[in-house]
């Protein structure tokens, strides 16, 4: 029996048999039974298998009995799965679980529940979704998915309307950011989404045919840095709303009719446009991979996906925000509409950085890093990099969802020029 009174590597990615002994033992200590939250296992038929591996950070196994039961397991590392050499808390495993509880609260049945988490393993047990699809699985496969709009909008505007100030009780908001601060995850952003891409880095993975572009477009434009600042100085002194803070279609199950949002170790009080802006530019990234393959099909739903969230967060929103506000100060004449500006100017600029560092930084994405055509590829980068400067630079042009279509194409035609 292994000891679990102390922390040790259960998830082994090179040792498939003593990651699956560890783990059926470990989840039969933490769930077996029959109470809320325990699971009646088949002990003789159980089986843990680690599935293919989506995460830059973390280590998971999925459980599973031939009764039909099963949970994953999620495991932090010491050390992150992207690089060796990098480390973050341990502590993002309970950071992230309890994200995943107070979301489950806020936005029912759109994230995996939570059976339980382990401060000493750094491990917790959730839901199992193979049932559903990665996302980004799903849009590489040119996939489309009609509710997506109608749910990830409800999600944000639940979850972040919900954990604000304008909302919250002041006291109750400020315990959340104590208790959700941080600074290794933090510092990950900071410096891979809000400056790497702009002042170059060792680590930048720029695709080498695009690298005089990304020198100039990136690396040399003084007015981009400036504006870039800015929102990096926002995103560190905002505690706006409680994010999920790294909102891309690889952090979210799909399936037809179904949508859970998953993977928010990266959660903090932020802005709320960086949440808004990530999953707009991760459509645009699934957008770029249609493109690579001319299938104007999934292109046009990619973008219409975009407008819809658009203005579906903004109807949503300001609809809700009527219902719920509390403060007294932010039911003063004009201040919702202020209010409302701002987070759509965030939205443009951390759109504008996501599509940069996806393109240009160290982790990127398969979306694009998959074209295997030299110029579709350079199209794809190029159009990313254009778009993403406009958002950035012209932040207040961007209030619905068509001005957003607009640049996205306006971006690809500008891109295809350069080819
Ligand atoms: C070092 S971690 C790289 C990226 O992976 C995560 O999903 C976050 O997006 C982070 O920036
Ligand atoms: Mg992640």
């Amino acid at each position: 029996m292994s000891d679990f009174s102390k922390y040790f590597l259960m998830i082994r990615e090179d040792d498939p048999e003593g990651t699956a002994r560890d783990v059926i033992e470990y989840t039969l200590y933490k769930t077996k039974g029959t109470g809320e939250n325990q699971i009646d296992w088949d002990e003789a038929t159980m089986q843990a298998v680690i599935p293919g591996q989506h995460g830059n950070l973390n280590h998971v196994c999925r459980v599973f009995d031939a009764k039909g039961h099963s949970l994953y397991i999620k495991q932090a590392g010491d050390s992150l799965r992207i690089d060796e050499d990098m480390t973050a808390t341990l502590d993002r495993n309970r950071q992230e679980s309890e994200i995943l509880q107070i979301e489950e609260k806020l936005a029912p049945g759109m994230v995996p529940h939570i059976y339980f988490y382990d401060t000493v393993m750094s491990a917790s047990g959730m839901e199992d979704c193979t049932s559903y699809s990665v996302m980004r699985d799903a849009m590489i496969r040119h996939e489309m998915f009609p509710q997506f709009a109608e749910d990830i909008s409800e999600f944000m505007v639940n979850t972040l309307l919900l954990t604000s100030d304008v909302v919250m009780d002041h006291r109750e908001k400020k315990e959340l950011v104590r208790r959700f601060i941080t600074p290794d995850l933090d510092d990950i952003t900071e410096k891979l989404v809000l400056m790497e891409p702009y002042l170059g880095a060792e680590r930048n993975n720029v695709f080498p045919p695009n690298a005089a572009f990304v020198e100039q477009e990136l690396y040399g434009d003084p007015e981009l840095h400036l504006a870039v600042s800015k929102l990096k100085f926002k995103f560190m002194n905002d505690a706006q709303a409680l994010l999920h803070g790294d909102l891309h279609t690889g952090s979210i199950f799909i399936k037809q009719g179904g949508t859970k949002v998953f993977d928010c170790e990266f959660g903090t009080y932020a802005p709320m446009g960086y949440d808004i802006g990530n999953i707009i530019a991760n459509m645009i990234f699934a957008y770029d991979n249609g493109l690579s393959t001319d299938d104007t099909e999934f292109c046009e739903w990619c973008l219409s996906t975009i407008s819809q969230i658009v203005d579906l967060f903004t109807e949503k929103f300001l609809k809700k925000y009527d219902e719920v506000v509390t403060e007294p100060m932010a039911k003063v004449k004009g201040f919702k509409e202020y209010y409302f500006n701002g987070i759509m100017d965030d939205t443009a600029g951390f759109c504008g950085t996501e599509l940069h560092r996806r393109t240009v930084g160290m982790a990127n994405n398969i979306d694009v890093t998959t074209i295997q055509d030299e110029k579709k590829r350079l199209l794809a980068e190029r159009l990313n990099i254009y778009a993403g400067k406009e958002f950035i630079k012209n932040q207040a042009s961007f209030r619905t969802g068509a001005q957003y279509v607009d640049a996205v194409r306006r971006a690809t035609r500008k891109a295809e020029e350069t080819l």
